[in-house]
């Protein structure tokens, strides 16, 4: 008995002991990100990890994991909830199924220019959209630029909707894209983004959508040389966090938080425009075929992907007041 009672006593002291050190140490934020060190999601995290940092005096940090260290999106948005991984950037695409009001971001040619979509990201809409995280487990930071997407493909020029029929397309873990996709002819392939190269190489899809940057860095362009500028959807990246991790935080160090994020976004958007054109040029100069086209038989044809998704009055509403933003 004696014996027992030593034991839990010193057990009491190693853990108390254990408390001050663990109080003292610097707390870490992992970061999961698809895309490799440079490109420009990954640096505006590393700054924004700079920034709390030096807010918090160095107790606490940022590590972004590139490359999809930690997993696809699907599945690091999952461990996000749980609180496996502190934060994460990632496309809203794959955050459709799971919060409703992330779908109007990818909605096809909902966002009429970069300058619309800035507009409603940057004022009480993408508020209210980033407020809704939260009842999934996810703190919404902020948005991040993610330009506009275009088809590309290994087979042949797209000119019109025809060329696109019958190819098999990948497309983003969203119900809203595969829909879309359909809606223009195209057989729509749900994959994580880090088996897009291989897919196209050995012909499992004959094509993808993206933007320039990630068309570039994610060396599809290697294997896919036909880029036609649909430009069909404009899906703002999301900067999230756990909202176990972040109710661990004190009040002070969440409010750290929330500001060094929306810091960040301007730092994103001189690293996006440089890199959108950086990028175009260096799949330009390596001979992809860029086909410019007319847009209108696109937007007709995905009439009906409205009529499915935007079905409720909340929906409705939110796309009316996005296109009302002038
Ligand atoms: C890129 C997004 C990235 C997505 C990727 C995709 O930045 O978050 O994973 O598209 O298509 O534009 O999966």
């Amino acid at each position: 008995m004696k014996s027992i009672v030593k034991l839990l006593a010193s057990t009491a002291v190693a853990l108390i002991a254990g408390m001050t050190v663990a109080q003292a140490q610097q707390v870490t934020l992992r970061s999961a990100e698809v895309h490799p060190d440079g490109y420009p999601t990954v640096e505006a995290v590393k700054y924004m990890g700079e920034i709390v940092n030096r807010e918090t005096k160095g107790r606490m940090g940022i590590k972004v994991f590139p490359s999809g260290q930690l997993g696809d999106e699907k599945d690091t948005i999952q461990q996000t909830q749980f609180g496996v991984i502190d934060m994460n950037r990632i496309s809203m695409a794959p955050l459709n199924n799971i919060i409703p009001a992330t779908r109007v971001a990818a909605l096809p040619f909902l966002f009429r220019s970069v300058d619309h979509m800035h507009k409603v990201m940057d004022g009480p809409i993408g508020d209210e959209i980033l407020a809704s995280f939260e009842q999934h487990g996810l703190i919404g930071l902020a948005f991040y630029d993610s330009g506009a997407r275009s088809f590309y493909n290994s087979k042949r020029p797209v000119k019109s909707m025809a060329d696109l029929k019958g190819m098999k397309l990948r497309v983003q873990q969203s119900d809203l894209f595969i829909d879309t996709v359909k809606a223009m002819g195209g057989n729509p392939t749900p994959m994580p983004y880090g088996e897009v190269y291989s897919g196209l190489q050995t012909g499992v899809v004959d094509g993808a959508e993206n933007n320039w940057p990630s068309y570039q860095s994610s060396h599809h362009y290697e294997v896919a040389k036909y880029i036609s500028l649909t430009e069909h959807a404009m899906v703002p990246e999301a900067l999230v966090m756990s909202k176990r991790s972040y109710d661990k935080l004190s009040k002070e160090d969440q409010q750290i938080i929330r500001k060094a994020a929306k810091e960040s976004v301007l730092k994103m958007r001189e690293l996006w425009t440089a890199k959108e054109k950086e990028s175009e040029a260096i799949v330009v100069k390596a001979g992809v075929e860029v086909t410019k086209l007319s847009k209108d038989e696109f937007e007709k044809a995905v009439e009906p992907v409205y009529a499915k998704h935007v079905t409720d009055a909340k929906m409705k509403d939110l796309v009316a007041r996005i296109r009302a933003v002038q």
